[in-house]
């Protein structure tokens, strides 16, 4: 089995819009001044970074925006200029949710289940609806599109509808969903992470922030990839920790293989959460769960949404050992650096970090994490996967390129209405689809 990092480009019209409620760093920076161009290299330069420590590397690309024709949905008309000048006039939040590079944050695009966990020895996507906000839930359609021309519906490969985009299974996909397995090759468990339940009112609700993830989305997604119910586990998230800024569980909690990093606020009754899960563990994978715990004391839940130190990926190198690649405000925060440093002073398998600049990205609430979709591949999986979005250093420096051609360096709100925008992103997404062989980049 091989982990395939899939990480999204971060597309032409990245800007800050504020548009994500509960998300801190993207109200912070609302209607700021983005570098589509830094933002997209930022995220080349990790997934290179990835690969040069020896891990396969995948690439998403981004999708059109301004999606003129979620505008035209809405009751714009006329000519594509006509359009986006009557959409900044008129409704510039709109505009702006229509022009969000959102699916540069590739963990919300889908659920997947290696074929190890499901019963018929697929491996299972569920494309995430995302219905919790509006410039997200359109990503879903050509998100689904992509997956199936990357993953072709197979003996290898199954591939679900979305949910039903209602609030009763809202869906946000990997973000809220780990899996624990001493190695890939083996059956492991799933857990899923859930805001809020739709039908039992008696689970404590958030008071400030919204929820994202309903339990509703999560049981139907784990019936659907055919999982072992004895090794699946459901754990509502702490409505203090989204009120906090927490607003997926990848912000508080990151596990890969046998570990499990997390701070203590990131399930509601932590301990016996996470002893739950440590007994599902050691019955289904006969070894023990390594659980490694922040506390409130050595890591304030301000500094871990600050620095989002718990977004790291962790990864295992070709050597056994697990390194961490964290965002480089981790390094800027004390609390963070220093609980880093403890750990790989510790014993665990986590020997080594990596601090990697995604500024760009965590002004809008992405880490590291945020960014990949994770796969996990056996060989002939691998096979049957779609080669041209393997990332190669030849590709790599195409990729680079192709950026530095297309891309602006400062994209301010009123820029979004700039039909010559549209226009550079629609040339840019045409060539990137003939550099990835992928087809026409409107797949939907
Ligand atoms: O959905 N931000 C994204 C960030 C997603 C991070 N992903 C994970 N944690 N896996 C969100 O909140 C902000 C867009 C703006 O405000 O312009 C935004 O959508």
């Amino acid at each position: 089995m091989i982990e395939v990092n899939f990480d999204a480009i971060v597309g032409p019209t990245h800007n800050y819009a504020g548009l994500a409620r509960g998300n801190i760093a993207s109200t912070l920076h609302g209607r700021t001044v983005s570098n589509p161009k830094a933002a997209a290299l930022e995220g080349l330069a990790k997934m290179k970074l990835l690969a040069d420590l020896g891990l396969r590397q995948g690439i998403l690309p981004p999708q059109e925006r301004p999606d003129l024709a979620a505008l035209r949905r809405l009751g714009f008309a006329g000519s594509d200029a006509r359009i986006l000048e009557s959409a900044h006039r008129d409704a510039p939040h709109l505009l702006a949710a229509c022009s969000s590079a959102s699916s540069m944050w590739a963990a919300n695009a889908a659920t997947v289940s290696p074929s190890a966990d499901t019963a018929d020895r697929r491996v299972h996507f569920t494309p995430a609806n995302l219905v919790s906000q509006f410039h997200r839930s359109l990503e879903t359609s050509f998100t689904a599109a992509l997956l199936r021309k990357i993953f072709p519906e197979s003996g290898h490969f199954a591939h679900h509808a979305p949910l039903p985009a209602t609030p009763q299974f809202s869906d946000e996909g990997a973000a809220n969903h780990t899996r624990l397995a001493p190695s890939p090759d083996v059956p492991g468990i799933e857990l899923f992470t859930y805001g809020r339940t739709a039908v039992d009112h008696t689970h404590p609700e958030f008071r400030k922030f919204p929820a994202r993830q309903s339990c509703e989305a999560s049981t139907a997604i784990a019936r659907l990839h055919q999982l072992n119910p004895a090794a699946t586990l459901f754990l509502q998230q702490h409505p203090a920790a989204i009120d906090a800024g927490v607003f997926h569980n990848d912000v508080i909690c990151v596990g890969h293989q046998n570990l499990l990093l997390y701070h203590e606020m990131a399930f509601i009754d932590s301990d016996r959460s996470i002893d739950q899960l440590r007994k599902m563990y050691r019955q289904h994978c006969g070894a023990d769960l390594i659980t490694i715990r922040a506390s409130q004391v050595r890591v304030p839940i301000a500094d871990a949404v600050r620095s989002y130190l718990f977004n790291s990926q962790l990864i295992t190198l070709p050597d056994g050992n697990m390194s961490l690649i964290s965002p480089i405000e981790c390094d800027e925060c004390d609390s963070a650096r220093r609980f880093i440093d403890e750990i790989i002073a510790a014993d665990n398998p986590i020997r080594s970090v990596h601090y990697v600049d995604l500024r760009q990205s965590m002004r809008n609430g992405g880490g590291p994490a945020c960014l990949r979709l994770r796969v996990s591949l056996t060989e002939p999986q691998l096979a049957a996967t779609c080669q041209s979005v393997l990332l190669t250093p030849a590709l790599y420096t195409t990729l680079t390129a192709w950026v530095e051609r297309h891309y602006r360096d400062h994209l301010g709100p009123d820029d979004l209405a700039d039909p010559q925008l549209l226009d550079e992103s629609r040339q840019a997404l045409d060539e990137l689809a003939l550099l990835l062989d992928l087809g026409s980049p409107r797949l939907v």
